[in-house]
């Protein structure tokens, strides 16, 4: 068993939303296909927060306790899926994704994760906070035809009301690549504080 461990910490999406949202995308996959695009199984879309990579068994323990220090002390709170769009841009697409709109308290939490992991020596993120589900990767190079073919989905694609999202917990997720994809393995879960408000 490795000593080393692909760790990242996310919100995990209520099964019935990735289910809503998987469906409401089926149009997009259809256009684009398999084989410009490595498209996320509905059970693996989720908010990540923060990754890690390889983490230490013996560093876990203290990621987890000082983790659970953080997250419990942060509110819950509710959030929506709100537009699609490419990371970095249609013109070099590499990420399809879902954006998320959210209150201030998801934007503090991500900050607590940041500078709880920042304390323990993981480098933190270069980019600004930008919440999203990720549905998909560009498999590189992107043909010209297939960007074409994104430019003009994402123009009129438009995703319908999926309610809100109750946000309660935050998960560490174990990641394991396989040729099949990732797979994710929860290796902590911790609740957010329902007295705090919001
Ligand atoms: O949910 P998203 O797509 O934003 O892209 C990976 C995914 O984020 C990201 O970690 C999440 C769970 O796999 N990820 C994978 N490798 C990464 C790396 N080397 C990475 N993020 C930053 N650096």
């Amino acid at each position: 068993m490795s000593n080393l461990i692909r760790t990242f910490i996310a919100i995990e999406l209520p099964s019935p939303i990735q289910t809503h949202l998987y469906k409401e995308t089926q149009g997009l996959r259809n256009k684009l296909g398999h084989q410009a695009v490595r498209w996320v199984p509905a059970e693996n879309i989720h908010l990540t927060l923060k990754f890690l990579g390889d983490v230490s068994r013996s560093n876990l323990e203290i990621l987890s306790s000082m983790l659970a220090r953080e997250i419990t002390q942060h509110p819950d709170f509710f959030m929506e899926i709100s537009n699609f769009g490419v990371f970095p841009n249609v013109k070099r697409p590499r990420v399809i994704w879902a954006g998320i709109k959210a209150p201030e308290s998801l934007y503090a939490l991500q900050k607590g994760v940041e500078r709880t992991t920042a304390l323990l020596g993981y480098a933190p993120e270069q980019h600004p906070f930008h919440p999203h589900l990720t549905l998909g990767r560009m498999r590189q190079p992107v043909h010209s035809e297939t960007r074409h073919t994104l430019r003009q989905q994402l123009a009129k694609a438009s995703i319908p009301p999926l309610g809100s999202i109750h946000v309660t917990s935050v998960t560490v997720f174990q990641s394991t690549l396989t040729p099949q994809g990732a797979m994710y393995r929860t290796l902590f879960n911790y609740s957010l504080n329902s007295e705090v408000s919001n």
